[in-house]
Order: structure tokens, then sequence, then C-alpha cells
């Protein structure tokens, strides 16, 4: 309870950070956008988890203006990139599962989209395998209505459902993120090599472009890059940063 009245004020306080992680093309190592994650430091508290406090946010309802917040932070970020000559980055946001579920995510990104005036292509939305299966009706009519909007869908943490890729494609998305419990052990277990390596390959024959996370070393990039993965993100290329530190890593590696 604690927790929640001291996130309710940060949120009012609009005092909940933003950090960017980059992501970038197997191919040719070239950042080509970030994925937007949330950072919470309490005066009290000290630093929270985005583990802990995004299950109370989610739990209490928190999330929906939470949420909200997040996505306006994400169109005033492409606004600027836009004007900044970075327009062509893509920026990906994570979708709690009562955002998901709820009536109010079309209208509010159509409200953000009139106020900022930002190509939707640009933003991405994440959507956990989990939370897309809790009502797969549902969830097929909403994601059909943003694709039409132009905005760009993920489905998150790939392979920790019980859900087939193919089953998935059903939905109208554009690229999976296979989880970086896949990625961790690509050298030591063959079974999660095999498992990575076909995920790719079907994920491509369905027209879906393939994100990897979690890319710690040399090795699992060259592994990615061979089974023709799409792109990566990790702490090999870069960790979570504030968005200053980002925008000045963009440029010091262009
Ligand atoms: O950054 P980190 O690995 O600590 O994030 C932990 C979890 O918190 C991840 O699963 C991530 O998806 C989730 N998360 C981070 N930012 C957001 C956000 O803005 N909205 C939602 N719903 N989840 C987020
Ligand atoms: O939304 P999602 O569940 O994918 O959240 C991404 C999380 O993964 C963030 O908490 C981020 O800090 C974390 N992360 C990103 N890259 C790495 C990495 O290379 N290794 C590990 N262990 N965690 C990572
Ligand atoms: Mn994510
Ligand atoms: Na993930």
């Amino acid at each position: 309870l604690l927790l929640e009245s001291r996130m309710w004020n940060t949120l009012e306080r609009e005092a909940f950070e933003v950090h960017l992680q980059a992501q970038v093309e197997l191919a040719t190592g070239r950042v080509i956008g970030a994925e937007l994650l949330l950072r919470w430091h309490d005066d009290e508290l000290g630093t929270v988890e985005p583990s802990r406090f995004i299950p109370i946010a989610e739990e209490s309802g928190l999330i929906l203006p939470l949420g909200d917040w997040v996505l306006a932070r994400a169109m005033q970020l492409l606004a600027e990139w836009q004007a900044n000559g970075l327009g062509a980055l893509r920026l990906a946001v994570n979708l709690s599962a009562r955002q998901v579920a709820g009536e109010a995510l079309l209208e509010r990104l159509d409200a953000l989209l009139a106020q900022h005036r930002i190509d939707p292509s640009r933003l991405e939305l994440e959507i956990t395998e989990t939370a897309a299966m809790r009502d797969p009706e549902t969830t097929r009519a909403l994601l059909r209505q943003l694709r039409d909007r132009g905005f760009k869908l993920a489905i998150d943490d790939f392979g920790t459902g019980y859900s087939s890729l193919a089953y998935l494609k059903l939905f109208s998305i554009d690229r999976i993120k296979i989880d970086r419990g896949f990625v961790q052990d690509i050298e030591t277990n063959p079974n999660d090599a095999v498992i990575v390596a076909a995920t790719i390959a079907l994920a491509h024959s369905l027209g879906l472009t393939v994100v990897a996370e979690g890319v710690e070393t040399e090795a699992q990039y060259g592994f990615l890059r061979d089974k023709r993965g799409d792109e990566a993100q990790g702490f090999l290329f870069a960790r979570p940063m504030p968005v200053p530190e980002f925008a000045e890593f963009i440029r010091t590696r262009a």
C-alpha cells in the first residue's frame, strides 16, 4: 500500500523517468531504434525495479494513467527526434495487459497523434505473449485497429507463453521479440540454439521480423547473425540509459 501511494504521488509529480535501450540491426550493427523502459527513483524508497512496481501498478489500476503518461512521453520523444534529424529511429513501448484489455487505448493514441503529428510507423507497441493470449478475440480486434492506424506491433517475451507462432500470426503483427531466456543459453544449451534458429526461420516464413533480446556476448551476436536474425537488443550494444545519454550515444556511434 505504501508503494502504491508513493507511485500515485510520483505520477502526479510526473517524476517517473524513462530510459532508452538501443536496438541494432544485426547485419550492420547500426542503431535503428530503442525500447522505452520506465525507471522509478523514490526519495523515501530509493530505486524501485519495474519488476516490482509494474505488477503493483497493474493490480491497482494505476498502470492505466501511468501507461498514458508513457505513451505521451514516447510521442514527445518521437517529435523531438523528428525535429532533430533522427526521424528514422523507431521507438518501442511496452503495453500492459490492462491497457490491451481496456477500451481507452485507441482514443488515447488518436488524441496523441493529433497533438504531436508524428509518423505512427515510428512507434512500436509491444504486447507480451501472455497479455495477448488472455482474450485472443479482443486482442485480435485491437491489433487490427492499431495496425490500420499505422503503428508497428511486436509480441514481447516470445517463447515464454504457451502459444505457437503460427497461432500468433492470426494477430496482425510485425515483429516478435525472442525472450532473453532463450538467447542467454544459445552457446551452452543446444535446445535453445535450435529453438532460436527455428523461431527466426518460422517468423520469416510468416513475414515477420525478429528482435533478439538480452544479447550479452559476441558469440550470441554471431549466432544470431548467422541465423539471419533481423535485430538485437542487449547489454553487448547498450544498457538502458537516460534520454540525454541516448542522444549522445547515437551521435557518437553513427
Ligand atoms: O527495464 P527492466 O528489465 O528492469 O524492465 C522490467 C520489466 O518491466 C520488463 O518486463 C518491462 O517490459 C517492464 N516495463 C518497463 N517499462 C514499462 C512500461 O513503460 N510499461 C509496462 N507495462 N511495462 C514496462
Ligand atoms: O520489456 P522486456 O521484458 O523485454 O524488458 C526488457 C528488460 O530486459 C529490461 O528490464 C532490460 O533492462 C533488460 N535487459 C535488456 N538487455 C539485457 C541484457 O543484455 N541482459 C539482461 N540480463 N537483461 C537485459
Ligand atoms: Mn519489452
Ligand atoms: Na521482453
